[in-house]
């Protein structure tokens, strides 16, 4: 399952729930929750709405960061960046799928463990706010041939650039605006047929 367009919520962009359902009802698989800003509580409600609605979908559910939250709401994984628990710390606490963040073939290995990996950003992308310098198709490329685990590219990715990307030979791409413009369809669909999904 761990193919194809991994949508990420984000509230820059409008509710959670409603990116979700949209990004479900065009065919989307895996969403993760991305939320930095709001409370504890309403947090794990979000979390709790955003499991009911993907068990509906029977999609993925990832959460970013937060592995008590994860637990909380009986998330499928969680998704961790550099700076987050370790790898192996997550392991021993948390019982699911783990993605980890890596921008170059150095945390590529160092995260071989991990079940997939995020790659990135490919390109440059003005949703994250402290966004590295973009790794390229090149960076992207050699991830990919230094792991044996899925890669998601992320950073930038749409409609216009997604073919050389997929060519690099991700299991898939991770994105946040692609999915909230009225191309969203024409998105997904390119991304399908190029894996075979
Ligand atoms: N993580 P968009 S780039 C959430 O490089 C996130 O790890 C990134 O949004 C990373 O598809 C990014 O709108 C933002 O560019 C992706």
């Amino acid at each position: 399952m761990l193919r194809g367009v991994y949508c990420i919520t984000d509230s820059k962009f409008g509710k959670h729930e409603e990116m979700a359902k949209r990004a479900l009802e065009l065919g989307v698989r895996i969403i993760q929750l991305r939320e930095k800003r709001m409370k504890d509580r309403e947090l794990l409600f979000t979390a709790k709405r955003l499991r009911e609605l993907t068990e509906s979908y029977n999609a993925l559910l990832l959460i970013n960061d937060r592995i008590d939250i994860a637990i909380s709401c009986d998330a499928d994984g969680v998704h961790l960046g550099q700076e987050d628990l370790p790898l192996d710390i997550a392991r021993e606490i948390f019982d699911g799928i783990i993605g980890i963040s890596v921008h170059d073939v150095e945390e590529a290995k160092r995260a071989k463990k991990a079940d997939y990996l995020g790659a990135g950003p490919v390109f440059k992308t003005m949703t994250k706010e402290d966004a590295k310098d973009p790794i390229g198709i090149e960076g992207l490329r050699k991830i990919v041939s230094a792991t044996h685990l899925p890669v998601f590219a992320i950073g930038g990715i749409s409609l216009d650039n997604v073919k050389p990307v997929l060519e690099t030979g991700v299991s898939g791409v991770a994105v946040v605006s692609a999915l909230v413009n009225e191309r969203a369809k024409d998105f997904i669909d390119l991304v399908n047929r190029y894996l075979g999904i």
